[in-house]
């Protein structure tokens, strides 16, 4: 067969070039090599096999980074693997087979799918890999027998998407930013830390100061227009020398054209036409509770002044369920769900959850009087506390869902 060749250095001369390489092992050199030019661009007659007989397989790299990707579902685009020489071109020879696992693991999962495939011209492809916990800042390794390994770009899993599960908002931190929120009143209480060794997942988390005798401000995070039926969850942790009571999840509800029709009323009395707001708190006790502005609650003994009402000793009441302590020192999955009213009718409700079990449940509520008003803004409020020193809450993976997780 006739061969021409070049400098094989994919110039210009010779973009039809074809190579079929016969190679043994990834690190040996080439034995046989079949150069075959479609387009006969190549300068001059003559095989130089020099550049490919010293191609060999040294390293491994990711070419298609794992994307984000929801629990349970294929990562896609397929993860892809090459073999590369010292030049890092890759090594079209290449058929030896490439492993993937878990390089960072954030958030406990385990790796489904093909995990070891055989590289084709010098790539392995990934097709069906899965995780099966949401979190933030996972890696994958990639391995081969005698190759350097390669470590990919983070990526982040999040909740699958059943119908009623959709995944409005996840926050893991990972991006060392607070660049998700909308609004962050007393910034300075409130930092990104880096710190694997303390984070729930991944290597970040959310650190809220409480200023000795003082507020800890509040972050919040807007969803407009929003939704009638809303569970917000996260991840929390107080010292064990904790002390004082704090608000935790806050989901409030402004007209669905103003985010901010729902800031700055506490102590107001609401008459469901601008804004509701529903906590989950932790009074000075450490257990839990809701902490409810609706239409309807009762006044302070001014006649004019509302704050947020508990429900257990109001009309309608609230339940709650024994033991409500929230313990110190230790990570809690705290889970709120409100699901709102019929415009001026008295059906809706709210539930939680601690560590995911029933805590407490609070139904024949009135929010709202209008359809213009939904559940659309999240935000973390450390607006009370009764201490006298400076402490802090840490808080990671905030998720913000249409319906609960089951
Ligand atoms: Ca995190």
């Amino acid at each position: 067969m006739p061969v021409r060749s070049c400098t094989l250095d994919r110039g210009t001369n010779c973009r039809m070039l074809e190579i079929v390489s016969l190679y043994g092992a990834g690190k040996r050199p080439a034995t046989v090599l079949l150069v075959l030019l479609a387009g006969w661009g190549c300068a001059h007659d003559g095989l130089d096999v020099r550049a490919l007989q010293s191609q060999t397989a040294t390293h491994l790299a990711f070419e298609q980074q794992p994307t984000d990707v929801q629990t349970g579902a294929a990562i896609s685009p397929a993860v892809s693997v090459t073999a590369l020489d010292d030049s890092d071109d890759v090594v079209m020879g290449y058929t030896d087979a490439i492993t993937v696992a878990i390089g960072t693991n954030s958030g406990s999962s385990t790796l489904s799918g093909t995990r070891t495939v055989s590289a084709v011209n010098g790539v392995a492809a990934f097709s069906d890999l899965s995780l099966d916990n949401a979190a933030d800042g996972y890696q994958l390794s990639a391995s081969a027998p005698g190759l350097s390994g390669a470590t990919s770009a983070t990526f982040k899993v999040t909740p699958a998407n059943a119908a009623a599960v959709d995944t409005i908002f996840f926050e893991g931190f990972e991006s060392g930013d607070k660049s998700a929120w909308n609004d962050d009143y007393m910034p300075s209480e409130h930092a990104v830390v880096t710190d694997p060794t303390a984070a729930h997942s991944g290597s970040h988390y959310l650190r809220i100061q409480y200023p000795a005798g003082g507020s800890a401000g509040s972050m919040s995070h807007f969803f407009l227009p929003g939704y009638d039926t809303v569970t917000a969850s996260y991840w929390v942790r107080f010292p064990s020398d904790w002390q004082g009571y704090t608000k935790l999840l806050l989901l409030r509800g402004s007209l669905k054209d103003d985010a901010w029709s729902s800031f700055g009323v506490a102590g107001a009395c609401p008459d469901g036409t601008k804004w509701f707001l529903t906590n989950v708190v932790k009074p000075e006790d450490n257990t839990l509770s809701f902490y409810t502005y609706y239409v309807g609650m009762r006044t302070e003994a001014d006649g004019v002044t509302c704050w947020g009402r508990y429900g257990d000793t109001a009309s309608p009441p609230s339940s709650y369920y024994a033991p409500l302590d929230v313990s110190l020192g230790m990570w809690h999955h705290l889970e709120f769900e409100v699901i709102l009213n019929t415009p001026g009718v008295s059906n809706g409700s709210q539930r939680m959850w601690l560590d995911g079990t029933l805590k407490g449940e609070w139904s024949g509520i009135r929010f709202r009087n209008t359809s213009s008003l939904a559940l659309n803004v999240l935000t973390l409020e450390g607006s009370v506390n009764g201490t006298q020193k400076t402490e802090s809450i840490i808080v990671d993976d905030v998720l913000v869902t249409r319906g609960r997780r089951q």
